[in-house]
């Protein structure tokens, strides 16, 4: 181990390098008399830009330059979101972040059938490169960093970006920014996949091999932590589950042959920041640590190719329907454990995240809460400031401990790729997320102003309003337009080579997406010419059991519920039955995974259903099944048009008393639009799930006693 002289030493060439022609002294402050140095270092040998990192992966960190400002946004048209990133960045944002529809995300183009609740909604809409170079006009490609989160429709998405910026006159050699291509954790807890698994990781390794060869300045790969956190994973298993994700991404390069030190200086990483605010800084620093372990065992030399360089977002799952101003401070507090635990690039949550999109208002504060952070705080001026806390180093330890061991275990199974086939890790991840909502309905975990301190009466927010029919109508225009004006032979010859790519199971799939591109074939074509050789992928889903009830041992409210499926049991000589819907391309499970797990432990006959089904389907599995109820989980905002359309599916076949109810994230102005419609009851998030089926089984009775 080195002393601490040979430490700052090292630390000062280090730092030095970093400066170039600016002093190492200019970073030192005065803050009234009292004098600051930017480093301090301790007789442990850890140093900030030294492996394994633990300190941070610049020598020099925030003192030199401030974490990216990088706000994750998208909706509606690419006009709108274009004018949306423009005014971001005049007012402080540093690095754009396109959040792309659901219809986008599963590779369907705006016209397709299976879509019509989620055109524009969740993000931005994009059909083709006329569509892309819209979304980045005036904003100079070949300056500006760019992530884009895109999993499933990978291969389309980043070829018409490649094409869009060519068109704007930058070449590919020149684009900086990232793709997040981590399908891994979609079959895992995302759910935006397309293809099944294997040829999904050829996928992968396609890009990772076309940017290491033509896009040195672009991170071919964001391995993403963020949705295991949201879906409920505890922070050890985000940090285990993450990692182990990019062994596989590693190894899969490394087996066609490309040279670890040539692509993993530009793989990156993606954590969610959650409330505990020390746990989130050491997670982290532990995650710096045995990536760097990780690296070196699996054979990387250069030590750019062991930092672990990552993005972080504050947490959705957090944040409340209930007093949301209180979103403001919590996100504020997450911003800072991200920030003390070293993060590349930060995306801040808007307050009225449990409602809708982010507002005008509600974005400017996001926003400005890391301007402040930057500019207000001082928290940039020393580097790494909590290094050498007894806490800090000792919960740092104890989390990389906990995640090898818990990578190990993966290693047994063969890897993430085949654990994920498995279905084990999901399943871990929703027994987590079980556990903790057993907790925050006990009242064990608080949560100001939704189990403790709750507000008698709530005024409501303005909130962001997509016209989705408007948008849908727009694009499937355009994509006309393309369709009428293309060169069609050129067209279907680009798609016929991408087709016989995937077949062959040779030559660079992104590369012949590019020629697809610059041909105007749409983002659906080509990524059916894919689908027509590999298949779309169908889930099993497995509901967990028990996992509620042991939770709830002996609690009378639980034992309430119970006593009164066993009257209803007695009265109707089967048991309350109720089928959990998710609708249109929406995969945000963990509400829906949660409900099933907990009604099915009070007794329920539950039945869940498939991701992605229409109204139709759903309507069709109710009667099929004879279930009582239908509880329609959304967080996508296709509500307005997925639920009306299932309940008229309902009547078409004389289903009229089954009740409907919808949970999730349902803006208030829309409860009374819903009511209206049929639904028998809403539950926005943060209802208690015993208060929930008290409410069904009111519902139930009440029809069945109509009758
Ligand atoms: C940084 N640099 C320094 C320095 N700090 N140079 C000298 N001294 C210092 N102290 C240099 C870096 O080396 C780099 O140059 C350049 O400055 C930029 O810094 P960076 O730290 O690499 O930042 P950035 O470009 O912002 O990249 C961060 C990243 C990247 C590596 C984490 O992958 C990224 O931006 N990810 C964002 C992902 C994202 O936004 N995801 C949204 C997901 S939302 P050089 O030359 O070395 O590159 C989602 C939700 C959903 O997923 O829908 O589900
Ligand atoms: N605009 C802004 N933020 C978004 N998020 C998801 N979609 C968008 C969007 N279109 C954020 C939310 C969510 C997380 C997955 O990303 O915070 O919880």
């Amino acid at each position: 181990m080195v002393s601490k002289e040979e430490a700052e030493g090292i630390w000062q060439t280090l730092a030095q390098q970093e400066l170039r022609d600016t002093p190492v002294d200019a970073l030192k402050r005065d803050y009234g008399g009292l004098e600051v140095d930017p480093v301090y270092l301790g007789d442990d040998g850890a140093i900030p830009g030294v492996e394994p990192f633990t300190r941070g992966v610049r020598a020099t960190m925030y003192a030199n330059r401030p974490w990216t400002i990088r706000q994750y946004a998208g909706f509606s048209t690419a006009e709108e979101s274009n004018r949306f990133y423009r005014q971001a960045l005049e007012r402080g944002q540093k690095g754009l972040s396109v959040a792309f529809d659901l219809a986008t995300h599963r590779g369907y183009d705006s016209d397709h059938p299976r879509v019509v609740g989620d055109v524009g909604k969740a993000g931005v809409a994009i059909d083709s490169v006329e569509d892309m170079k819209i979304l980045f006009d005036g904003i100079p490609l070949d300056e500006m960093s760019v992530s884009m989160t895109m999993n499933g429709a990978v291969i389309p998405v980043l070829a018409m970006f490649i094409v869009a910026a060519e068109e704007q006159g930058v070449s590919q050699d020149k684009l900086s920014g990232t793709i997040q291509n981590d399908i891994l954790k979609e079959f895992m807890v995302r759910n935006t996949y397309i293809y099944p698994p294997e040829p999904s990781m050829r996928i992968v390794g396609d890009i990772i091999a076309h940017t290491a060869q033509h896009m040195p300045k672009f991170n071919s790969i964001s391995i993403s932590g963020y949705h295991m956190h949201e879906a409920g994973a505890t922070a050890v298993q985000e940090l285990a589950y993450t990692l182990a994700d990019g062994m596989d991404y590693v190894r899969a390069a490394q087996e066609r042959g490309l040279d670890i030190d040539k692509f993993a200086g530009r793989l990156s990483f993606f954590f969610g920041i959650g409330m505990n605010f020390f746990v989130e800084i050491a997670k982290l620093r532990a995650a710096r640590t045995l990536w760097s372990r990780i690296m070196t065992d699996l054979g990387a030399k250069d030590p750019r190719s062991k930092m672990l360089r990552t993005h972080c977002q504050t947490s959705g799952v957090s944040l409340t329907e209930q007093d949301p101003y209180n979103n403001v401070v919590r996100t504020a507090f997450e911003a800072m454990a991200a920030v003390l635990g070293g993060t590349q690039s930060l995306h801040t949550n808007s307050f009225d995240e449990a409602i809708a999109l982010p507002s005008e208002t509600s974005s400017r504060i996001a926003r400005n809460t890391q301007l402040i952070l930057q500019h207000e705080t001082r928290v940039t001026d020393v580097i790494d400031p909590l290094g050498g806390s007894y806490y800090i180093e000792a919960l740092t330890e104890q989390m990389v401990a906990q995640a090898e061991k818990l990578i190990a275990e993966v290693e047994t199974q063969g890897g993430m790729t085949k654990a994920v086939q498995s279905g084990e890790p999901k399943l871990a991840i929703e027994k987590a997320a079980a556990v903790r909502q057993a907790a925050i309905d006990r009242g064990e975990e608080v949560i100001v102003g939704v189990n403790r301190y709750r507000l008698d009466a709530q005024e409501p927010i303005e909130t962001l309003e997509i016209d989705n029919a408007k948008v849908r109508a727009a694009q499937i225009a355009r994509l006309e337009q393309l369709r009428n004006t293309r060169d069609e032979a050129r067209c279907q010859s680009a798609l016929s080579a991408l087709r016989e790519f995937a077949a062959m199971d040779e030559g660079n799939l992104l590369e012949a997406a590019i020629e697809a591109a610059r041909a105007r074939a749409s983002l659906g074509e080509i990524s059916l010419a894919m689908e027509d050789v590999f298949g779309r992928y169908n889930a099993t889903t497995r509901v967990l059991s028990g996992v509620y009830a042991s939770e709830y041992a002996d609690d009378p409210q639980f034992e309430q519920a119970r006593e009164r499926i066993a009257t209803f049991q007695k009265a109707h000589r089967r048991p309350p039955s109720i089928f959990v819907a998710k609708m249109g391309q929406d995969g945000h499970d963990r509400g829906a995974k949660v409900i099933a797990t907990a009604f099915a432990d009070i007794g329920f006959d539950v039945h869940m259903g498939q991701l992605f089904e229409t109204p139709h389907e759903v309507a069709a599995h109710a009667d099929e099944l004879k279930v009582d109820a239908v509880g329609v989980s959304s967080l996508a905002a296709g509500h307005k048009t997925l639920v009306p359309e299932l309940i008229a599916a309902l009547r078409e076949r004389d289903l009229d008393e089954v009740a409907v109810f919808v949970g999730g994230v349902i803006p208030s102005t829309d409860y009374d639009f819903l009511r209206e419609a049929g639904v028998s009851d809403i539950f926005g998030p943060g209802t208690n799930v015993l208060d929930a089926a008290f409410s069904v089984l009111d519902r139930i009775e009440g029809k069945l006693s109509n009758r």
